[in-house]
C-alpha cells in the first residue's frame, strides 16, 4: 500500500483499498460526528471535515472519502458498511444525523451506533444487576450487526472473587456460546486479553449501561485518559451518562469505539440477531409443520415439543418468545 494510505491500525486493508480505488477524495475513518462536522482519522492525527449536505449520515467507524484540497475540507462519500450496530432509536433521539433510516412519517426509526467493527463487547459490571432480558437484547443487537459479540464482565476488583465468578458463570449460563472476559480497569486484570483481540487493525465497539465502565476500559487499553469517566451513584451503582458522543480511539494495534451508556435496547429488524442468539431454537423451527409457525399454539411445533421433553430449557424458550414479540 502507498504512503498516502491510512494506517493499518485503523482497519485499512486491501478490500477498503479496492473500494476507494475509483472514488475521488482521500480515505479516512470517522472518529466522531458532531453537528455539521465529522472528525476523521488517517493515521494518528485528526482532521475536521464538513458533514455532507446531501442527507448522507456517516457514523463513528465509517470509512469515508474526504476532499482535503478545498478551502473547507469536506466529506464526499461514505463507503458501504461491512457491519453496523443498529438499534431502534429511543423516542427522545433529537440529533438529525442519527436518523439513519426510518419507515416514513412518525414511525419508528433506527439508530446506528457504530460501523465497521469486527467485534461488539457487551460490557456488564459486577456492581450492577445482570438481567437476562437485557443481555438477550444486547446479544440480538450485537449478533445482528454482523460483528462477533463477546461479553466483558467489568470491575472484578469490586466485591469478592466469588462475586465476579458468579457474574461470569451467570453470563455463561445465559449466553452459552459467548466468549466472556473478566476485567478490571483498576488492577489491569484481563486488559491484555482484550488488547490481543484488537491486533491487526481490528475494531471493537463497546455496548453497555451507563456506569458499567466502558470509558474506563478504553483508558486502560490506551494507558492514558482518553475518555472522561465519572463515579456511579452510591447504593445502586447507576451511571451518570458521562459519555455523550460515540467516538473511535486508536489503541495498540487496532481501534475501539466508545458509546454512551444505553438506557433502552430496542430491537431493529431482529431476525438475524435472534437466529444467531438462539441457534438451537432456530434449528428446531425448521422442523415445525408450518413454515410460519410462531411456536405458540400450532400443531406439529418442533420447538414446543423440544421444550416439553426437556431438550430446550423452558426459561430460554420463554425469553425467545418475549423477544420475538417485541
Ligand atoms: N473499582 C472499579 N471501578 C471502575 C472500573 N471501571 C470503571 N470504574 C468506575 O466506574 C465509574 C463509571 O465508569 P465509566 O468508565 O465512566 O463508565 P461508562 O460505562 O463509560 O459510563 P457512561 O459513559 O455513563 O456510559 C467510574 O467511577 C469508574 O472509575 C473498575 O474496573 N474497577
Ligand atoms: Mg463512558
Ligand atoms: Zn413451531
Amino acid at each position: 500500500m502507498g504512503d498516502d494510505e491510512p494506517a493499518a491500525e485503523l482497519g485499512w486493508d486491501q478490500q477498503w483499498a479496492e473500494w476507494f480505488a475509483d472514488v475521488p477524495g482521500v480515505p479516512a475513518r470517522v472518529a466522531r460526528v458532531d453537528r455539521g462536522w465529522v472528525r476523521v482519522l488517517r493515521d494518528g492525527g485528526e482532521l475536521s471535515v464538513a458533514a455532507p449536505t446531501d442527507g448522507t449520515t456517516p457514523v463513528t467507524g465509517d470509512w469515508v472519502a474526504c476532499r482535503v484540497d478545498a478551502p473547507t475540507p469536506g466529506l464526499v462519500s461514505v463507503a458501504e458498511r461491512r457491519t453496523a450496530l443498529t438499534r431502534r432509536a429511543p423516542a427522545d433521539v433529537a440529533e438529525p444525523h442519527d436518523r439513519t433510516a426510518h419507515r416514513g412519517g412518525g414511525g419508528p426509526r433506527s439508530q446506528t451506533l457504530a460501523a465497521n467493527m469486527d467485534q461488539v463487547w457487551i460490557v456488564h459490571s459486577v456492581d450492577q444487576p445482570l438481567r437476562a432480558g437485557w443481555l438477550d437484547r444486547a446479544l440480538v443487537i450485537a449478533f445482528g450487526s454482523g460483528a462477533r459479540p463477546g461479553v466483558v464482565v467489568a470491575k472484578t476488583d469490586l466485591g469478592g472473587d466469588q462475586d465476579h465468578r458468579d457474574h461470569a458463570a451467570r453470563v455463561a449460563e445465559l449466553a452459552p456460546t459467548m466468549q466472556v472476559v473478566s476485567t478490571s480497569s483498576v488492577t489491569g486484570n484481563g486488559i491484555d486479553r482484550l488488547v490481543t483481540q484488537l491486533a491487526n487493525g481490528r475494531c471493537a465497539a463497546l455496548l453497555g449501561r451507563s456506569g458499567s465502565g466502558k470509558s474506563s476500559l478504553i483508558n486502560a487499553l490506551v494507558g492514558r485518559t482518553a475518555q472522561r469517566t465519572a463515579t456511579v451513584r452510591a447504593g445502586d451503582a447507576r451511571g451518570r451518562h458521562t459519555t455523550t458522543r460515540r467516538s473511535l480511539t486508536l489503541v495498540a494495534g487496532g481501534t475501539v469505539i466508545d458509546t454512551p451508556g444505553v438506557r433502552a435496547l430496542g430491537l431493529w429488524e431482529p431476525a438475524t440477531g435472534l437466529a444467531r442468539t438462539f441457534p438451537r431454537i432456530t434449528e428446531l423451527a425448521d422442523e415445525c409443520r408450518f413454515t410460519d409457525c410462531t411456536h405458540r399454539h400450532e400443531p406439529g411445533c418442533a420447538v414446543r415439543a423440544a421444550v416439553d421433553d426437556g431438550r430446550v430449557d423452558p426459561e430460554r424458550f420463554q425469553r425467545y418468545i418475549t423477544l420475538s414479540d417485541s
